[in-house]
């Protein structure tokens, strides 16, 4: 009797260890992380909701994706139900910059990290959100401001496709554009309009351009999917892109490079879109109580026609 008593006492204490040892090293987190993505209004975005996806699959991640449909409104509404569903952390894709201090820090007060993807936001308290992680909008515009300049011996009527107004891609790219043409006298944006990043719009907008003035010789896109649509309205006005008028874009996605290859688009700014990882890396670093500095910064090359067919198999995206 005795002996059965201690050996259900030694089995006790086993299994009180064995319940220890599972709760203190326990199984892998199994963060819940909410992603408001604006839409799907290019090649680019799709590339980016596709990283952070796969990203979360791989890593065994629980992500609530919540498409914006391009509106603000929907993107506020998404994560505060983020926040009512107590998510580990938030990944924020920004459609416009401003606007965001009262559902961020209704985060902050539920002590839930925001980290912002591919787009900045203007708010007074930085301490809002954890990062951005976004490319430099500002040197795209001025690189291709700079090779275009180059390209058309610093004489050009230029014709401006805009991306979504209020969005941070946009706003930057066009001072960047602006400052690098501002040292030619005759570098001059002759129509500006938004075509809100599609290729869509890309076309209307060139389609009323080329009808409204005769002179334009260059199209500076915001967007490879914004010059890919002017392409088609150039193509049906009876004129060669690429040729006739001179092409540059932003982004570098596999269709840019494609177009390239055809003789249609002459340069694009490349533009990281596969930013899950790294959007991963640092959220779950937040939510570990990590600091990091608040723009973390993707570094972009560019890519001219000249070089696009050897370039093209290697694009991933
Ligand atoms: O260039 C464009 C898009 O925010 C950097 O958004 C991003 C931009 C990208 O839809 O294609």
């Amino acid at each position: 009797m005795k002996r059965n008593n201690s050996m259900l006492f030694v089995l006790l204490i086993v299994s009180l260890c064995l319940i220890l040892a599972v709760n203190v090293v326990g199984a892998p987190k199994k963060y819940v992380i909410g992603f408001s993505q604006i839409g799907a209004e290019s090649g680019w975005r799709t590339a980016e909701t596709e990283s952070v996806k796969s990203t979360a699959a791989e890593r065994g991640i629980e992500l609530k994706f919540a498409d914006a449909q391009q509106k603000q409104e929907n993107q506020i509404k998404a994560l505060r139900s983020f926040i009512a569903q107590k998510v580990d952390g938030i990944l924020l894709a920004p459609v416009v910059e401003s606007g965001w201090e009262e559902v961020l820090q209704e985060a902050k007060d539920a002590k839930i990290p925001v980290v912002l993807l591919d787009r900045g936001i203007n708010v007074k308290d930085d301490s809002l959100y954890v990062c951005k992680i976004t490319s430099d909008f500002i040197w795209e515009g001025k690189a291709a401001g700079e090779w275009l300049a180059k390209k058309m011996k610093s004489k050009a009527n230029i014709a401006e496709l805009q991306g979504t107004p209020g969005a941070s891609a946009a706003i930057e790219r066009k001072k960047g554009f602006e400052q690098a043409i501002a040292k030619f006298k005759g570098m001059k944006i002759v129509k500006s309009q938004t075509g809100n990043f599609t290729r869509a719009e890309g076309k209307q907008v060139m389609e009323a351009f080329l009808k409204a003035d005769k002179t334009i010789n260059a199209v500076y896109a915001h967007n490879d999917d914004m010059a890919l649509g002017a392409i088609q309205a150039i193509e049906e006005a009876g004129k060669k892109p690429g040729k006739d008028i001179i092409i540059i874009s932003i982004d570098g996605v596999k269709a840019a490079f494609e177009a390239m290859v055809a003789g249609k688009l002459n340069c694009t700014v490349e533009c990281n879109p596969l930013l899950g990882p790294i959007g991963f890396d640092t959220l779950i670093g937040a939510i570990n109580g990590k600091t990091y500095p608040k723009w973390v910064v993707q570094k972009d090359g560019v890519f001219s026609m000249e070089t696009a067919a050897k370039v093209l198999p290697t694009r991933k995206y």
